[in-house]
């Protein structure tokens, strides 16, 4: 059995993990989850309690949640190309320290918004969300402005698994459009050279059902129920 990743759609922050799954050159299929019907039934919830999206199913039969550890474990698969670093080096306490603050900073910036979209409000209470969530999300743009000065990638001389967990993240301000990302140039020209790269428009094709040309090795999308039924036999 090679790695199943389960992502979400629309828009989920599943998207790093398939750019990043694509350029490890690990075989992997995708397993799509629909949000938030499908993640938040009983079924989807044996592969992952929370009713969450990423999920990587491993070829042992064991489950990773949650981003970070995905990506990491990913990372860790990839030494040889580059994309991972050993525990231990500085390029790894780099890495993780990008990854913890896109996974926290950056994507809670969004919470409130999100928030605001998928709840029945009154109109002082979505107001002051869309407030919270707009000041947020302007912050982390500074914040990334100021990381990415002199740089062309998040880290190193080549976009890596932090650049592509930041472009999955990054387009919810397309959504909700809460800053102009022109204002932020270092982070607008990330993410302009990002979503140009094959891998991502690999990902954006995924997620919208597209013709999509793996330059990885994809080796196709899987249902769910056969995906519990290879959990079932790893077991
Ligand atoms: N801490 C988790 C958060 C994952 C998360 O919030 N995923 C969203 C999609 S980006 C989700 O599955 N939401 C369920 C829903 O929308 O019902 C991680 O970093 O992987």
């Amino acid at each position: 059995m090679s790695l199943i990743l389960f992502y979400g759609v629309p828009e989920g922050c599943s998207f790093g993990s398939i750019v990043s799954l694509e350029w490890s050159g690990l075989p992997y299929r995708l397993c799509r989850i629909e949000m938030p019907e499908t993640v938040s039934g009983d079924e989807y919830r044996r592969i992952n309690t929370v009713g969450e999206t990423p999920s990587l199913l491993l070829p042992d039969g064991r489950l990773i949640n949650e981003s970070m550890a995905i990506l990491n474990h990913i990372a860790a698969q990839s030494l040889a190309n580059g994309l991972g670093f050993a525990q231990g080096t500085a390029e790894f306490d780099r890495l993780n320290q990008m990854l913890a603050y896109l996974n926290t900073s950056f994507f809670g910036a969004f919470g409130p918004l999100w928030h605001a979209v998928e709840h029945e409000l009154g109109p002082a209470e979505k107001e002051l969300l869309v407030a919270y969530g707009t000041a947020k999300v302007e912050k982390a743009h500074g914040t990334l402005e100021r990381l990415l000065a002199g740089r062309k990638w998040l880290l190193g001389d080549k976009p890596g698994i932090a650049d592509a967990y930041f472009t999955g993240i990054a387009r919810w301000n397309d959504f909700h459009m809460v800053v102009d990302r022109r204002q932020f140039p270092a982070v607008n020209d990330l993410y302009q050279r990002m979503i140009q790269l094959p891998a991502v428009r690999f990902a954006h094709a995924i997620e919208h059902r597209e013709k999509a040309g793996s330059a990885g090795n994809f080796l196709g999308e899987v249902g769910l129920e056969e995906a519990l039924g290879l959990l079932r036999q790893a077991a």
